[in-house]
């Protein structure tokens, strides 16, 4: 397979003029059951052209906002203390330059160093993730880096946060959510309570960074993930949620995880290009 250097590949020379940094994190060091996520950077980046530029919800070539795509940097061998202050500079120093940053996981543990990289600049922060697992872990697998403890490493950095899409946890990490009381949006939660996006919005104090653990969507229409979990989030479901939040919050950075390319599932990869694409849309509009 070709490999494309750039997001929409030559449609993203439509927009000169850069806004939109999107970085590679193609870390995969703690991956629990099936392996792969350090190709999903590039995966996404190939499919991406195959996008309409044109986007059919927004009525706007989103592309022109001018999108500019980092180099995907080679963690082989590097420890994960290693890649991730790598990625912590990569992300600062795009907020410095005031750019946005869109990173491509890799496994979830990328995402502490990125919102490490934005609290620096937004100490109000309010991390919105997508995922079917609280990952809530002290450690995992004798691994406080691993995946399953991102948003436990969140917590001690006393970022607030708000959980969806989640349908996958410990007993140690249910009973971690009721002592302190937080209420995650539980997929059941969802199907409930009609009125979850606009709980969802109400909760959020602050700047936004999304975070977005691709199995939280459904397997149905993302099966390529280390572990694909069902009764997901929809198509739909997810971007009714990012619509709403773009317009009553200002997201300042985010990030696509736990992507991993799977022979006879190219359609998932097309589909988080896409949900990037719409995102970027509803977030620039
Ligand atoms: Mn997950």
């Amino acid at each position: 397979m070709t490999h494309i250097s750039q997001f929409l590949g030559e449609e993203a020379d439509l927009g000169p003029e850069k806004r939109i940094a999107i970085l590679s994190a193609p870390l995969a060091s703690s991956v629990s059951w099936l392996g792969g996520t350090e190709l999903g950077p590039q995966a996404i980046i190939d499919a991406s052209p195959a996008l309409e530029v044109f986007d059919d919800e927004l009525l706007a070539e989103t592309v022109r906002l001018g999108i500019a795509t980092r180099p995907v940097p080679d963690f082989t061998g590097l420890a994960t203390a290693v890649a991730c202050g790598q990625i912590e500079n990569a992300v600062a120093e795009e907020l410095a330059g005031g750019m946005f940053p869109v990173l491509l996981g890799g496994e979830h543990t990328v995402t502490v160093p990125a919102v490490k990289a934005c609290l620096a600049q937004y100490p109000d922060l309010h991390v919105v993730q997508i995922d079917a697992h609280l990952d809530l872990r002290d450690q995992y697998e004798d691994n406080p880096d691993s995946h399953a403890c991102v948003m436990r490493r969140l917590d001690e950095l006393g970022v607030p946060f708000t959980q969806i899409g989640i349908r996958s946890f410990s007993k140690e990490e249910y009973e971690l959510v009721q002592a302190k009381e937080w209420r995650p949006f539980f997929m059941h939660r969802i199907r409930a309570e009609p009125d979850w996006i606009e709980q969802v919005c109400a909760g959020i104090k602050g700047p936004v960074y999304f975070t977005c653990d691709v199995d939280g969507l459904d397997p149905a229409i993302i099966p390529a993930t280390g572990t694909p979990e069902p009764d997901g989030m929809t198509w739909r479901e997810t971007i009714d949620l990012l619509r709403e939040i773009s317009r009553r919050h200002r997201i300042v950075g985010m990030d696509f995880v736990e992507f991993s390319p799977r022979l006879g599932a190219e359609h998932a990869a097309f589909t988080v290009a896409k949900l990037i694409y719409r995102t970027l849309g509803y977030i620039f509009r």
